[in-house]
């Protein structure tokens, strides 16, 4: 059985013997090695998925919360609040719930993904929906928390970064080195952040000689953090990474700047191929906006400016099945046949 997260990185996180650990067994994911795409074997680019989907809730959200959850409990916390575009309430909803605690999650009308809306739902969440975009819902969840006794588990929360880093020191333990490039998608860019101080910490103690340059990924009508100021409308079919004022802006330039990494835009097109190719060729279901990270480290290779023989790791934020409303608008499902050998055989094409 694996350890709770918090026990396997104690040493790097700031928990003591008092801090109760709410637990869902999260982390300790797959690093998967993709077979391609082709552009990237020929060039000897190896490519590796960290495959964050396979978290209790589906999402790195998780690694975050698990922390954030345990040190409001510590606090004798009744009640946690975050604004989201699905995943963080989800795993708020969840941690809540084990922790016994109220969770308060506000939303972008009509801008959630499904999946995470039931989730939210069935673990117990008090869900509100706001008519406005995701910053809009985390103003008004800043308020909240200023004015009542509820602890804002957005990754303002500083345990939620701290939490997060964990996924630099596993991709370090399974590789037994730093990638050369990490690329990901950015939204309200905690996890870039994260990710960067998880490297820095390995590199400042010698565990690692050198640290991946970041590559960050932002959807092309919701990329505040390219184009050097807010939007305020973002739009892109990645919901969650549907964010026009991300919180943690400076994080996402300290992490690009002091690794030589990039902060780019992908359109929601080139998202969308990506999101196929990993599933129909690599067997690797994600939601869009994880697939922001191989739509830009596609862009990168084709460019020619990743180097022979690099090593690279993408992280896939969530899992495909947060999200069924994009696959059914993406996919057709067949009618239904007669229930004989004959229908079969012509309906499966063969
Ligand atoms: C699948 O749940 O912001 O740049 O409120 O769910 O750390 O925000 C989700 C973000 C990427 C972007 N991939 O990460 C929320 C929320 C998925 C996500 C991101 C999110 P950050």
């Amino acid at each position: 059985m694996n350890l709770p997260l918090l026990e396997r990185y104690r040493q790097r996180l700031p928990i003591d013997e008092d801090t109760p650990i709410i637990s869902l067994n999260e982390g300790d994911t797959p690093l998967i090695p993709l077979a391609g795409p082709p552009q990237a074997a020929q060039k000897g680019v190896k490519i590796f998925a960290k495959y964050e989907g396979l978290n209790p809730t589906g999402s790195f959200k998780d690694r975050g919360m698990t922390l954030a959850v345990s040190k409001a409990a510590q606090r004798k916390a009744k009640a946690v609040a975050a604004a989201s575009t699905g995943n963080t309430a989800a795993s708020a909803a969840a941690y809540g719930a084990r922790a016994a605690m109220k969770a308060i999650v506000v939303l972008p009308a009509g801008y959630v993904a499904a999946g995470k809306v039931a989730q939210s739902l069935v673990h117990g969440a008090s869900i509100v929906q706001v008519n406005g975009n995701f910053d809009d819902a985390l103003r008004l969840v800043r308020e909240l928390t200023e004015n009542f006794p509820v602890t804002l588990v957005n990754s303002l929360n500083p345990f939620r970064i701290q939490g997060q880093k964990t996924l630099a020191f596993e991709v370090v333990d399974d590789l037994g080195r730093a990638p050369d490039y990490h690329a990901l998608p950015v939204g309200n860019a905690g996890n870039i952040t994260a990710h960067w101080m998880g490297y820095s910490e390995l590199y400042q103690d010698e565990v690692i000689e050198q640290r991946p340059r970041m590559l960050g990924f932002q959807a092309a009508g919701a990329a505040p953090i390219v184009t050097g100021r807010p939007v305020d409308s973002p739009q892109t079919i990645a919901t969650a990474i549907r964010i026009g004022n991300p919180a943690s802006w400076q994080g996402a330039i300290n992490a690009r700047d002091e690794s030589g990494g990039a902060i780019e835009a992908v359109s929601d097109e080139e998202i969308l191929r990506a999101y196929h190719y990993l599933a129909s060729r690599e067997g690797i279901f994600v939601e869009p906006a994880s697939a922001a990270s191989l739509a830009g480290l596609w862009r990168w290779i084709r460019q020619g400016k990743i180097a022979e023989g690099s090593t690279v790791v993408i992280t896939l934020t969530g899992h495909g099945l947060k999200d069924p409303g994009t696959a059914e608008r993406e996919v057709r499902l067949p009618d239904p046949v007669d229930a004989t050998l004959t229908a079969l055989v012509k309906a499966a094409g063969l």
